[in-house]
């Protein structure tokens, strides 16, 4: 029996990133056979940077709106929002008594997110990879899908988990496995093809949220980055053109193919031409989910509904493991 964890937080709306990098996956895992898949909208983590109170309410019910959309089915994933299982928070202070200062300070997305204000940054940010060791733990997950950036947080849930286990000489927590779900795929900013596109750029151009609409989506696609040359024929060629690159894959992960199979059909032609193409490709995959998206909020109720069913079912395992944790430790018990 797997089960799997994954989240993402409400600092803003989905993009195409988040879509193809990593929602699209988790739809796939649903229906893995002896599967059981939870899926938080992470909004401790959110507020390891500063968050307006109305604006991280209203991200919080958009990506519970967009995880449906996107194909997340609620009698078949836990869909629940992460501050509402307070274990969470618990089970972090927990483990922060077995997390080494030295490895924290490692932590290659504190450095690029405090960036030159360390000395500044909260302590809610350094320690923001104890949270998502509990945020594993808790649920005794077995697989989780991690992108590149991740990978050095999931090392340390499973380093804080194996220290705790040699302490108390018993396999309380399980260690849990990343889940690599083939190549992975990375879009970079469309205004600049070396960056990650991220929820957090300043600049709305740089990203396809999953809420534009088919003009706006056709408008950021024809300002992309490019370059004057056309389209070449292999995937090497490719190499030093970031901008080109990231197009192609766009296009690659939206069709289901490889950037060959892209490059095949478009070689030799200009942007003048890929790009519309991409426009239409991406406003057909997208426009459905957006539609639902919308549907979805115009009915906040029945969003809080799933969510409110969503929590019980992991409020209750995480229970058990924060109890059991508790005891193990010698925590006075009522
Ligand atoms: N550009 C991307 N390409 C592919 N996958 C991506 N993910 C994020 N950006 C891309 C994947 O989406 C999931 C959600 O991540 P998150 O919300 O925890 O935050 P993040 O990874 O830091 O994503 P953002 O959009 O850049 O958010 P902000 O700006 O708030 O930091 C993860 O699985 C991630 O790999």
């Amino acid at each position: 029996m797997k089960r799997i964890l994954s989240g993402m937080q409400p600092t803003n709306n989905l993009h195409l990133g988040n879509y193809l990098g990593a929602l699209q996956n988790w739809v796939k895992l649903q229906d893995e056979p002896e599967a059981s898949c939870l899926y938080m909208v992470a909004d401790l983590h959110a507020i390891t940077l500063p968050q307006e109170p109305d604006a991280l309410r209203k991200a919080t019910r958009e990506i519970a709106a967009a995880y449906i959309a996107g194909g997340l089915d609620p009698d078949k994933s836990t869909i629940f929002v992460q501050s509402s299982v307070p274990g969470h928070s618990e089970l972090m202070w927990l483990l922060s008594t077995f997390a080494q200062m030295g490895k924290l300070e490692r932590m290659t997305q504190f450095k690029d997110k405090a960036g030159k204000n360390a000395e500044r940054a909260g302590l809610g940010l350094f320690a923001y990879p104890v949270l998502m060791a509990a945020d594993i733990l808790i649920y005794k997950a077995t697989h989780v899908p991690v992108g590149d950036d991740q990978k050095q947080h999931l090392e340390l849930a499973r380093d804080v988990a194996a220290t705790f286990n040699t302490k108390y000489a018993q396999e309380h927590f399980l260690l849990p496995e990343p889940y690599i779900m083939g190549e992975a795929t990375r879009i970079m900013s469309l205004k600049d093809g070396t960056k990650k596109m991220s929820k957090s750029d300043e600049s709305d151009l740089s990203r396809i949220n999953m809420t534009d609409d088919a003009d706006t989506i056709a408008r950021k696609i024809k300002k992309a980055q490019t370059d004057p040359e056309n389209l070449p024929e292999t995937v090497a060629a490719l190499a030093g053109r970031p901008g080109a690159l990231n197009l192609v894959t766009i296009y690659a992960a939206l069709a289901g193919c490889d950037r060959a199979n892209v490059l095949a059909q478009y070689a030799g032609m200009g942007w003048g031409a890929f790009k519309p193409a991409l426009a239409d490709l991406a406003v057909a995959k997208l426009s459905p989910i957006t539609a639902r998206m919308n549907e979805l909020l115009g009915d906040v109720a029945e969003i809080d509904r799933i969510l409110k069913a969503g929590s019980e079912v992991a409020g209750a395992l995480a229970e058990r493991t924060v109890q059991e944790t508790r005891d193990i430790m010698g925590f006075w018990k009522m």
